[in-house]
Parts: C-alpha cells; structure tokens; sequence
C-alpha cells in the first residue's frame, strides 16, 4: 500500500513535513490518520532518515554530535529518572522559557543545532483553544532511543555548547536494576558520557505509591551515585505543584536518601502549571535547575593539593613571613 498523507493542502516536499519543520512526517497527526499502523518513535527509522540530510534541526543521535563539536567538547546533561516524572515536559518548558524572553542570569541563549526538536517540545505545552495543555507523548522506551538537545550559550566572551540527553524512564528504572542488561543501552550511554545530570523525583508517583516509589528513586540514586566521580547533579521535586501532598514521613525519607548519595547536590522544586507571573516554582526554578549545573560545570575544582613539608631542614620552606619575627 502506498503510505500517504492524509493532508491534501499539505505544502511540504516528498519526504518533510510541513506541520512538523521537519523530515518527521510520520509523527504528524495528519500522516498517522492515514497510516494508523505507522511505527512512532523507532529510533532507526528516525536516524535513516535525519540521515537523508546532514543537518534538520531536530535532535540529535549520538553518531550526530560531530556537527556540534566545532568550537569543543559539549557538555551533556542527562537526564534521569522513572518514566512519567516530567522529565520532557521539563525540556519542553525550558525552551518555552527561552523562547518567550526569560533568561538565566550568567549565560545568554545564542542557538541550537536542534530547534526543530525543541519546537515540537514546546508545541505540546501551548495552550489548546480550550485552554488546555496537551503534554507531550510518552518517550519510546526502546534502548537504542535518544532525544539529545542542543543549546548553544554565552558567559561574556565565553560560548559553551549543552546538549542535553533525554531517553525513557522505564530504561533508566531497568538500568538501576541491572546495569548490564542488554536493553538499557541508552541509559548506559547517558550516565557514562553526561558531565552532570538532572535527578527527578516525582511528587504525583510519591502521592500515588508512596513506598514502593521511594524504593524505585532511592534504588535509581544508589546505582547513580556509584560512578558519580563528583559530577554535578541537581536534584528536581517535579510537578512540585502537588508537593504538600506528599506523606511527610514519606517525603524526608526520601531527602535524607538522596542527601546521603548526593550531599553536594542543589536541590529544586519546579512545576509546569504556574499560579502567578513571575512563577517561582514554573518561571524561576525551571531555569535554575539548569543554570545551577552550568555554574558548577564552569568553576574550576579547588586543588586539594599542599606541599608536605613535614619537619623540613630546607630554610625556604621553613620561611613563614617576617611579620611578628624581631
Ligand atoms: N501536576 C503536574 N503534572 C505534570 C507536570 N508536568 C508534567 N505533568 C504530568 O506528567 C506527565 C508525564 O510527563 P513527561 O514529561 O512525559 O514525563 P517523562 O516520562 O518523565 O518524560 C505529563 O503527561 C503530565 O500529565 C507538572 O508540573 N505538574
Ligand atoms: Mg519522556
């Protein structure tokens, strides 16, 4: 059968798609409403076709981050947690964020090789005609899948390249089970190549399940802290708008676990759903989660390093300034 398009006003070219910016056709609704039994979200379709051009715009694969290593090494954010924790919605509202004129305090927004691939983040988190938001699907839970995103930063003279890796939570809870499992690729790419991480821990899930999501973060934060190696990690309360329904026994057990594993970690609480403009938890934190690891990721480590002098004959060692000497 001939797949097609079930928009006849459709102006894009064979093979893109107008509604997406993109060469992601077969996730448009009008594509999917004719061919219902399309695959969404493998990744291997995705990548032949990305790699019909060198460059689309939407995420990145992690063959493809060649084309944003021209002025360095970027730096990767993973990001970790069970699925449904908001993790993409998180993405989505950053560059929403971006887009309409907020801005982090140190670093100035001056591209992304992947603005097709924030956009559609983003579109999901508009408001519908009802007043609705549509947040966005839920990522494939396949183990070659990646969703990694570009952004391109200022610190004066400074330009810093940031991409940051989002795959799905269901790996990631495997993953903390058994690192080796052959199904969790993704999720072993992720925590070896990031240099620091976002760590979500799910208010609703802590609401709705109490313990045994307690367990399921607190075995995931354990298995991260392993090979850590001081990177930076900041850990997120989202969907903070529901937090003071969290069991309170429930809740500090969950922040003594997570201190113990991360003591140096920032903690944060943000939402999606703002109350007021400015929003501290939606307008502010959403930023600071990032802007936070971009801060520690560009403060040079302190040398813990003093010279062992111990009961030295040498005089130039022994010298401790003439101050108070007669
Ligand atoms: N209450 C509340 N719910 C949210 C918020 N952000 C996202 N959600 C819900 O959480 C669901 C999962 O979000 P998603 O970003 O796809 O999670 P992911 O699987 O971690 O990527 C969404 O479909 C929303 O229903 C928030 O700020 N507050
Ligand atoms: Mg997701």
């Amino acid at each position: 059968m001939l797949k097609k398009c079930s928009n006849p006003d459709c102006t894009a070219p064979k093979g893109l798609c107008a509604t997406h910016a993109s060469p992601e056709y077969e996730n448009c609704s009008n594509w999917k409403q004719k061919n219902t039994k399309s695959a969404i979200g493998s990744t291997k379709q995705r990548s032949s076709k990305s790699k019909e051009l060198s460059w689309t715009g939407v995420e990145l694969q992690p063959t493809d981050i060649g084309i944003v290593s021209h002025r360095g090494k970027p730096s990767i954010i993973g990001i970790i947690g069970a699925a449904n924790a908001g993790k993409t919605s998180y993405l989505g509202m950053l560059y929403t964020l971006l887009y309409n004129g907020k801005r982090f305090k140190n670093w100035s927004f001056v591209g992304s090789y992947t603005l097709a691939g924030w956009e559609k983040l983003a579109m999901y988190l508009r408001l519908d005609p009802n007043g609705k938001v549509d947040f966005p699907e839920p990522t494939p839970s396949n183990p070659d899948f990646y969703c990694l995103l570009h952004l391109a930063l200022r610190n004066g003279h400074d330009f810093y390249d940031l991409i940051f890796a989002d795959t799905s939570g269901e790996v990631f809870t495997q993953w903390s089970k058994n690192v080796d499992d052959i199904n969790v690729e993704n999720a072993r790419w992720v925590y070896k190549n990031s240099s620091s991480f976002i760590f979500f821990v799910d208010c609703e899930a802590l609401i709705k399940n109490m313990g045994r999501e307690k367990q399921r973060i607190v075995q995931l934060a354990a298995q991260v802290a392993k090979d850590l190696g001081g990177r930076p990690i900041t850990i997120v309360w989202s969907k903070a708008d529901l937090i003071n329904d969290i069991r309170e026994n429930i809740k500090l057990a969950v922040e003594r676990s997570l201190d113990n594993y991360f003591p140096e970690a920032d903690v944060i609480e943000i939402s999606n759903y703002s109350k007021d403009d400015p929003d501290k938890l939606c307008h502010e934190n959403n930023l600071n989660v990032t802007e936070f690891l971009l801060d520690k990721l560009n403060t040079p480590k302190k040398s813990n390093l003093t010279p062992d002098i111990g009961n030295t004959s040498d005089y130039f060692f022994r010298y401790k300034g003439s101050y108070g000497s007669k």
